[in-house]
């Protein structure tokens, strides 16, 4: 089948997100930060993952939580130094995991020297690091918007020019046009190879060649010349794990980020299956239940399409999500059923999978009583503009407790202590409650936890090729509750097969699978063709069938 011998390693891999903020407080400031983090590799190891995935730890005025950029080669004080960093990345090798960076390159923060220089003059080296548009105050140069909410465009006295921003005020976008930014980026780049990281994970990376003057942002005309030009400069003159993370993919240029020739990145990181479940044309906000078949046939599509042309990332949850078991699980009755459940289905299918922090725990969404415990740009942004718009302040809540970032940002639940064993302080957003029951340490002790359960699946993966190479094939298509597909290859066959929803389900695939080996299964006892609910299982059957 696929070229065993020089497989890369990513593709065997199971990455950890870690969000630094939420992840381990070591010094009672209520921040989470790098030495915390280093205090819980032995956790992470456990677990079974290969690399971690951190966001932002650089310098940031922390407009957007460290996706607003002030030096890129500097660590926040608030997460610790320089030296930490290095010992991050030294500690985990010896736990044979790699550290990946996130490299947010559409854009800095304004507090970044290099937009400091650029608004002091048009005539300043820096000003062409940014996108400018003359005007006159008060008449934006067009309609595009932010994504964070208000124009795209911000004026500068000063200048007389207004600069262009796809998310917050404070994060001016970056002229990829301007040869000598991409040069800075390259260095920067290399320097964090010299450094030991096992890879990068790229904002927005979709983002970077517009042209605001056609309304272009995503996808632009000059978006694949410049990441195979980053590519050559830095990537491929090591080896690393590249994930670019594209909301505007489909699988067409899917192809090109996840060139296999490595021209570009490892893997792509894209959204269409969590982009379902929200009125068409409309934003995230304005709710939908899921449609399952339509769920289904997206991901078979990506599984047929990108099959020995591409690689893509496995996820449900990110620091950007809300958390999947509250979203297409049951959160109270069926939570550890439905969160193992989901987590099946989604390890068992082509691709690098990525586990975010708490969710390996069966972590929930988060309902805090109103808006001023909520914490996220976004949300907060929101929240003012829909009540502006005239809706009721229900109604936003309602599309909050449902999609706010927030939902995956409160800390990680390790122990039942004090706020989950986080942080001795106040921790910066407030401990979903129900720590007590849903934490780390009761999770290691009992072998029917989530915990457990992701730990075997992780496993599975290292011993069954069949998880890397197999072929995908969706079975019952049309069927309402049953998520089932079939992976073969040489060495045999699998089937994963899922019950989707809280009410029993027939599957007459299983008589079929009598005979066949259990690998893993979220119910004790036999299965059988009658799915009890959110009843997952995965068989083998080896050799030719
Ligand atoms: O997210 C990309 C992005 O487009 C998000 O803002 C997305 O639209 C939103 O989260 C959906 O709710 C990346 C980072 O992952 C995110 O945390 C940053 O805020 C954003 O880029 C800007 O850097
Ligand atoms: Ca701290």
């Amino acid at each position: 089948m696929t070229e065993k011998k020089n497989l890369p390693w990513w593709k065997n891999a199971v990455v950890y997100q870690i969000y630094p903020k939420s992840f381990q407080d070591s010094n009672g400031d209520g921040i989470g930060d790098i030495q915390g983090i280093i205090s819980r590799l032995v956790y992470l190891a456990d677990l079974g993952i290969d690399a971690v995935w951190l966001s932002p730890v650089y310098c940031s005025p922390q407009d957007d939580n460290g996706y607003d950029i002030s030096d890129y080669q500097d660590i926040d004080p608030m997460f610790g130094t320089l030296s930490d960093m290095e010992e991050l990345i030294a500690e985990a090798k010896k736990r044979n995991i790699r550290i990946i960076m996130d490299l947010v390159l559409n854009h800095t923060s304004d507090e970044h020297r290099w937009f400091l220089e650029a608004k002091k003059s048009r005539e300043n080296p820096y000003h062409d690091y940014y996108v400018w548009k003359d005007g006159v105050e008060g008449e934006l140069p067009n309609d595009m918007k932010a994504s964070f909410g208000g124009p795209a465009w911000e004026w500068v006295p000063e200048l007389q020019q207004y600069y262009f921003h796809q998310f917050s005020v404070k994060q001016p976008d970056l002229n990829w046009e301007n040869p000598k930014v991409r040069r800075e980026i390259y260095d920067m780049i290399l320097w964090w190879m010299d450094k030991g990281v096992g890879g990068f994970r790229l904002d927005v990376i979709d983002q970077i060649a517009k042209e605001p003057d056609r309304k272009i942002t995503n996808n632009g005309p000059r978006l694949h010349e410049f990441l195979q030009e980053m590519s050559r400069e830095t990537f491929q003159k090591g080896d690393l794990i590249t994930v670019g993370e594209a909301w505007g993919a489909n699988t067409e240029n899917a192809k090109l980020y996840s060139n296999p020739d490595g021209s570009e990145f490892s893997m792509v990181f894209q959204f269409e299956h969590v982009m379902l479940d929200q009125q068409p044309g409309k934003e995230k906000w304005d709710l939908a239940p899921l449609p399952f078949v339509k769920l289904k046939q997206c991901m078979a599509k990506w599984q047929e399409e990108l099959y020995g042309k591409g690689w893509n990332s496995l996820f449900m949850d990110n620091h950007d999500l809300p958390r999947i078991v509250s979203r297409w699980g049951d959160d109270k009755e069926y939570r550890e059923e439905s969160a193992k459940m989901l987590a099946t289905v989604f390890h068992g299918m082509q691709g690098t999978p990525y586990v975010y922090q708490g969710e390996e725990l069966g972590m929930t969404n988060i309902k805090f009583e109103d808006i001023t415990h909520y914490r996220d740009i976004e949300t907060l942004n929101l929240y003012r503009e829909r009540l502006e718009k005239g809706y009721s302040p229900e109604d936003v809540m309602r599309s909050i407790y449902a999609k706010s970032r927030d939902n995956a940002r409160t800390p990680m639940q390790w122990s039942a202590e004090e706020n989950a064993g986080f942080t001795d302080g106040t921790p910066w957003i407030e401990v979903n409650p129900n720590y007590t029951e849903i934490n780390a340490e009761a999770e290691r002790r009992d072998p029917d936890s989530v915990f457990s359960y992701y730990r075997t699946l992780i496993r599975l993966r290292k011993e069954y090729p069949v998880f890397i190479d197999g072929k995908f094939e969706l079975l019952m298509e049309e069927d309402e509750q049953i998520f089932a597909y079939t992976r073969t290859s040489d060495e045999g066959k699998m089937l994963v097969c899922a019950n989707f929803s809280g009410e029993p389900a027939k599957c007459p695939l299983i008589t079929e699978w009598k005979d066949a080996q259990k690998l893993i299964h979220n119910y004790h006892g036999d299965v059988a063709d009658g799915l009890r609910p959110y009843e997952a299982v995965m068989l083998w059957k080896a050799g030719k069938n």
